[in-house]
């Protein structure tokens, strides 16, 4: 029939087989070799059709890369109808992920078989998207409108037995699937069994409220994102309005999210995580190593969010501390972790045990000498890692990959304690580590091929997004946060509070504001990391001013009750302090800075640019693969929107030009220490080049 699908007849069934690896995507030929299949059946002797995939997966949506170019026939609301309309009954046979347009294909089957294992779900959102082919319309005909609402909203996949429970799927088996499936469909034929279209089902019953509810608690939880709010439109018209007239809805609000730059930021931040997984300059097949035991020194947050992540999956982990108090403290503090994502409905209780007995301790080096991971997780003190380093060297068996959590410091230098500098690696996880998806990767001079191999595939075993960075102080995040923070407290001093810094880029869709951020990460930390510095490292005093004066006055930030807001002991919640304006009047006048009023523009152009500017220095130094790396840095590890792309995605779609041109007015206006803009940039807007095309280069 087709390269990609195929079709024969087995038992008086038809068979339709789609085999477009990967994920078996709905690509034009995927599309057309399927209405070819399905009009064939239609005169043939089978006596139902059925519909099952090769390889991993049933059919994971339609083709991401067709998006953003004129979209071929056959469309895919047009195919699924007329496979709704077969004369003939077709199953849909679902393994793996049958998502999006893949489980819309099931949805308009007359009837759905799954195995077990298999997840379906619509996770279109993700993409800035809605359910175009269908989904908003059928899935209320199966489940209640609540149902629905919560599957197409949060995007997130149910398992089979779930999808069972919901009325989605009809039928569940263990194994076997395409032998349970022919069986099934030739059952139905013998028992006659009506063709079941979806469409012409009622729509479950909800009233106005219900969909207003949804509407406002999206507007807080999915804030500034506008296909929820679409979404719930779309099941509103199917609730209310007759299948076809509710489909045309759909087309139409599916064709608004194509055409929104959100959507298209959130399709780029999809194959940038894809992406960021690969090395450049080493071939995919490259030799791995074995992991299959993990140690890890330091039992504080750190050290038990990276051991929760490993016991996840599925890794024996030990635990070392210095002596058996701080092992106690380590090991409470993960069993404490654990019972809160319990009681988050995060672990079932029996799953948070086989994770928790996995974890052992110990406080004796011996203890890593078999391991096939160490991960060191110390405070920042360089003097302590090194040390650290050179006894992992004379402990650990020969192979055993050692890596560093370090946040900020060089991981050469921490190599170069060793005899073994090819097996030394930064794995830099954020806090809290059991959580956090972002995993900063630390290629050193010297790393091996395959210990670096090993440490990518690694993470993604933990369910990490991993970056790779080169060696530099701050990595790609933390130094890209110099400049964030610098022009944040800036605005303080000059005239801006705590809370318009707050509310100027939480309006404009990160996650937390800066100042908040930093009261969180807490405002000793930076005090000391400082204080550890020459003075010509320290960056502009001005901006260190106000914190600096906070954590004279015991002002630690959230953990010790107050910072630059008051936090209440019991529910964290923040309320402002006249005393912290006092502050920040004080040290603008001993800096001799009149105070101005400062537009929210502004301070989001000096934030935000500071971040982009450091961005393009990082990329022209190799501290980067790409500047994709950069956005799943931002949005996975610093709050940054995925609905404007990262940073780097951000620049571009504002425009080069438009950026160095704000830059330059701000070297004009605060001095070119801060504001000097990167030669990559100047030369970006010399050759009218985005940041984008310069990379495919
Ligand atoms: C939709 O369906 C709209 C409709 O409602 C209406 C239309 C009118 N297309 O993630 P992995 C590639 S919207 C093209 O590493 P995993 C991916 O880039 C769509 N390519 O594997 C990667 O390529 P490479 C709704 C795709 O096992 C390779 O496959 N569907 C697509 O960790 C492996 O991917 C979705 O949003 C695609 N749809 O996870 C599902 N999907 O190797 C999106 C994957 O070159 N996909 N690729 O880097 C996923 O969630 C995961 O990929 C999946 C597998 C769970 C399927």
């Amino acid at each position: 029939m087709s390269d990609v699908v195929s079709y024969s007849i087995v038992d008086g069934i038809g068979i339709i087989t789609v085999d477009n690896p990967p994920v078996n995507a709905l690509s034009q030929a995927v599309r057309q070799g399927l209405l070819d299949a399905v009009r064939t059946a239609q005169s043939d002797a089978s006596k139902a059709v059925l519909i099952h995939c090769a390889g991993r997966t049933f059919i994971a949506g339609a083709d991401i890369t067709e998006f953003g170019r004129p979209q071929q026939e056959p469309f895919l609301p047009d195919l699924l109808d007329e496979i709704e309309a077969s004369a003939k009954p077709v199953i849909a046979a679902l393994h793996g992920t049958a998502l999006g347009g893949g489980f819309e294909t099931a949805l308009a089957s007359h009837y759905r078989i799954a195995l077990q294992s298999g997840k379906v779900g619509l996770p279109e959102v993700k993409l800035g998207l809605l359910p175009g082919a269908g989904g908003t319309q059928r899935v209320p005909r199966l489940a209640s409108i609540e149902a629905t609402l919560d599957l197409i909203l949060s995007g997130t996949p149910v398992s089979a037995n779930r999808a069972l429970e919901l009325g989605l799927v009809d039928k569940v088996v263990a194994d076997d699937l395409y032998d349970e499936a022919l069986a099934y469909a030739k059952q139905l034929v013998e028992e006659a069994a009506p063709l079941r279209r979806t469409s012409e089902l009622d729509a479950s019953a909800a009233d106005k409220d219900l969909f207003d509810s949804y509407r406002s608690n999206q507007a807080k939880r999915a804030r500034n994102l506008t296909a929820p709010q679409r979404i719930v439109d779309c099941v509103e018209a199917a609730a209310t309005l007759p299948f076809a007239e509710g489909q045309r809805r759909e087309r139409e609000l599916f064709l608004e999210c194509m055409q929104d730059p959100q959507s298209r930021a959130m399709q780029y931040m999809f194959f940038a995580e894809r992406e960021a997984g690969k090395i450049i300059g080493l071939a995919r097949d490259t030799q791995q190593r074995d992991v299959r035991t993990v140690g890890i020194i330091g039992g504080g947050t750190m050290g038990g969010g990276i051991a929760m992540c490993f016991a996840n999956a599925g890794f024996p982990v030990v635990l070392v501390e210095i002596n058996d108090e701080a092992l106690e403290r380590g090991l409470s503090i993960v069993e404490k972790n654990y019972a809160g994502s319990v009681k988050r409905g995060k672990l079932d209780e029996s799953k948070a045990a086989e994770c928790r007995a996995l974890i052992t301790g110990a406080t004796d080096y011996a203890a890593l000498a078999d391991v096939d991971l160490v991960i060191e997780a110390v405070f920042e003190d360089p003097g302590l890692k090194k040390d650290i380093f050179a006894r992992l060297d004379s402990i650990c068996k020969p192979g055993a990959i050692l890596a560093t959590n370090t946040s900020y410091q060089d991981v050469d230098a921490i190599a170069a304690a060793t005899s073994r500098p090819e097996d030394v690696v930064g794995m830099h996880f954020f806090s809290p580590a059991h959580i956090m998806k972002l995993l900063e990767v630390v290629r050193g001079d010297k790393i091996a091929d395959d210990t670096l191999a090993t440490v990518m595939a690694l993470s993604k075993r933990i369910r990490k997004v991993a970056v790779i960075s080169g060696v530099c102080y701050g990595f790609i995040g933390n130094r890209m946060l110099g400049g964030y923070f610098r022009e944040a407290q800036l605005c303080l001093v000059e005239g801006a509070l705590a809370e318009s810094v707050d509310a100027a880029m939480y309006d404009w869709g990160m996650a937390m504001g800066p100042i908040s951020v930093a009261d969180l990460a807490g405002l000793d930390v930076g005090y000391k990391a400082r204080q550890a510095l020459p003075a010509d490292e320290i960056g502009d005093a001005r901006a260190h001013r106000v914190p600096d004066a906070l954590v004279e006055m015991g002002r630690l930030g959230q953990k010790s009750g107050a910072g630059f807001y008051q936090y209440d002991p019991d529910t964290r919640k923040k309320t402002s302090d006249p005393l912290v304006t006092e502050v920040i009047e004080q040290a603008a006048q001993d800096l001799g800075i009149e105070r101005r009023a400062i537009e929210v523009d502004e301070i989001v152009d000096r934030v935000i640019y500071a971040l982009v500017n450091e961005g393009l220095r990082i990329l022209e130094e190799g501290i980067a693969q790409r500047p994709g790396d950069i956005d799943v840095v931002y949005v996975y590890g610093y709050g940054f929107p995925a609905w404007r792309g990262g940073p780097m995605y951000y620049a571009d779609a504002v425009g080069l030009d438009v950026v160095l041109a704000r830059i330059n007015e701000f070297r004009d206006r605060f001095g070119a220490e801060n504001w000097t803009p990167a030669p990559l940039l100047e030369q970006l807007v010399a050759e009218n080049m985005t940041i984008a095309e310069w990379a495919r280069k």
